[in-house]
């Protein structure tokens, strides 16, 4: 099968130039000036941007958690990025208590299979690291895995302390796998948690005081100092604040081989938009928390500047209004007490638009700079460039056909996510995908979904890259 995209603006994170993209079956075979049309389908993509499919390497799909379970499953969550004109994603699979890594994969390779619609990779939560899942680090490549991730936080769940943290770093290292932290002080949450549930300060904002920023910046500085003692490639998630920020940049400046993820919240919610009265501020719970417009432009700043190298979403899907009309339970089981909300907030289709129209009109970012870190950084560090995260003879061809021109206000009665708010609700943006195209098939062509569930494919990764 043979398509040929014509007339369009092709965008990479260097490049900007006119010129036709020739796909054949699932790649991109050649891209040239006026390329000759024969028997192949001709898409007229004037006045569009080709860009690389956007791919977020941070997402929570079918995930038990807080008492209940993500709303987004692996097709309404992947159908919804496809609309956003996310082509791949990597959702965090979790080691069980008392079983092995591998197992943790294939459970979340389970609930995957027969649902997906676009490209996917997992990373492995390591939760029980006993001496034989350190050990199993090593095997991880076998599995199509390339990045394992460690949480400072969730103290009693997902925690684990700081030796195993050194051990899992240095098997990574030697692995060739990429250690990511959830960097927050899970010792200093739970004290704080208890003191002020005991305290009766219940209201979904006393969540902020339980997160410290000081502490999200003092786990990324441990994080940091081991990486750089072990020699193991480091990738924070969702920073959200200066604190943790300036800890990245002195890595980095020191040479460590570090690098650090945010993600679309933190530029737009704030810890005002927690502090409302009633249960209102419970959407914006997740963790780190949502911090300070300060914090925002901090974070533009450093996505400008190369100190964060990637946007996400952490997408973590929870209605509001949950348990009720067939939902599973969600915000509303906080109601008793901040400490019982589930933590996290949708996004997944909304990265692009929202980065693009915020980022690139509003004069932040580049075009190629909104495709390093919405793609072609991320495609890097996950171990899947050049397949993924890039226009190039011998990629993938995931291609989103942007309409810089096209307006559209965000709102949860359009969205294609399975959850009953959204975090841009009224936001009116300019410049949306109109086309998303995975590996030469077209996945939505303007409101339309074109494919079945099964299409979407499990993504082997190695040699993940610090950039
Ligand atoms: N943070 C969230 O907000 N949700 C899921 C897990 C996490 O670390
Ligand atoms: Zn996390
Ligand atoms: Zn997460």
């Amino acid at each position: 099968m043979k398509t040929l995209i014509k007339n369009g603006t092709v965008i990479t994170a260097s490049d900007t130039y006119k010129a036709d993209v020739l796909i054949e079956d699932e790649k991109i075979v050649l891209i040239g000036i006026n390329l000759p049309a024969e028997g192949a389908e001709v898409i007229d993509a004037e006045g569009l941007l080709l860009m690389p499919g956007g791919i977020d390497a941070h997402t929570h799909l079918d995930m038990p958690f807080g008492g209940t379970t993500t709303a987004d499953d692996f097709y309404t969550g992947q159908r919804a990025a496809a609309f956003g004109g996310t082509t791949t994603h990597v959702d965090f699979a979790l080691q069980q208590k008392g079983k092995t890594l591998k197992h943790g994969v294939e459970m979340w390779q389970a609930k995957a299979k027969g649902k997906t619609v676009i490209d996917y990779g997992f990373h492995i939560a390591i939760t029980d690291p006993t001496e034989e899942s350190i050990n199993e680090i090593s095997s991880l490549g076998e599995l199509g895995v390339s990045s394992l991730k460690v949480f400072q936080a969730y103290k009693g769940a997902f925690m684990v302390d700081d030796t195993a943290l050194f051990k899992a770093m240095e098997k990574a290292r030697d692995a060739d796998i990429l250690l990511m932290t959830h960097s927050e002080n899970g010792d200093a949450i739970a004290l704080l948690t208890e003191k002020l549930v005991s305290e009766g300060k219940l209201a979904p904002k006393y969540h902020l005081d339980a997160h410290p920023r000081e502490i999200e910046g003092s786990a990324t500085a441990r994080a940091i100092a081991m990486a750089a003692v072990t020699g193991a490639k480091l990738y924070v998630v969702h920073m959200s604040c200066s604190d943790s920020i300036e800890q990245m940049a002195m890595g980095r400046a020191k040479g460590y081989n570090v690098m650090g993820e945010t993600c679309t919240q933190y530029m737009f919610k704030f810890e005002d938009d927690m502090k409302v009265p009633g249960f209102e501020g419970a959407k914006w719970a997740c963790g780190p928390p949502v911090r300070t417009p300060d914090d925002a432009e901090y974070i533009w700043e450093s996505l400008r500047d190369t100190t964060l190298q990637t946007v996400a979403t952490d997408h973590c899907s929870f209605n509001y209004e949950g348990g009720v009309n067939g939902k599973g339970p969600g915000k509303e089981l906080g109601k008793e007490g901040w400490h019982k909300i589930p933590n996290g907030i949708p996004g997944i289709e909304d990265r692009m638009p929202v980065m693009y129209h915020n980022g690139v009109n509003a004069g932040r970012i580049s075009l190629n700079r909104f495709v390093a870190i919405t793609s072609t950084n991320v495609a890097r560090a996950m171990g899947m460039y050049p397949r993924k995260g890039t226009i190039a003879a011998g990629s993938d061809a995931d291609i989103v056909l942007w309409d810089p021109k096209k307006k559209h206000t965000i709102s949860a009665k359009t969205h294609h996510m399975n959850v009953d708010y959204n975090a841009y609700e009224g936001m009116e943006i300019t410049g949306k995908p109109v086309r998303t195209i995975i590996r030469g098939t077209t996945v939505v062509d303007g409101d339309k979904f074109c494919v079945e569930k099964g299409f979407g494919k499990f993504i082997k990764r190695k040699g993940p890259q610090i950039v």
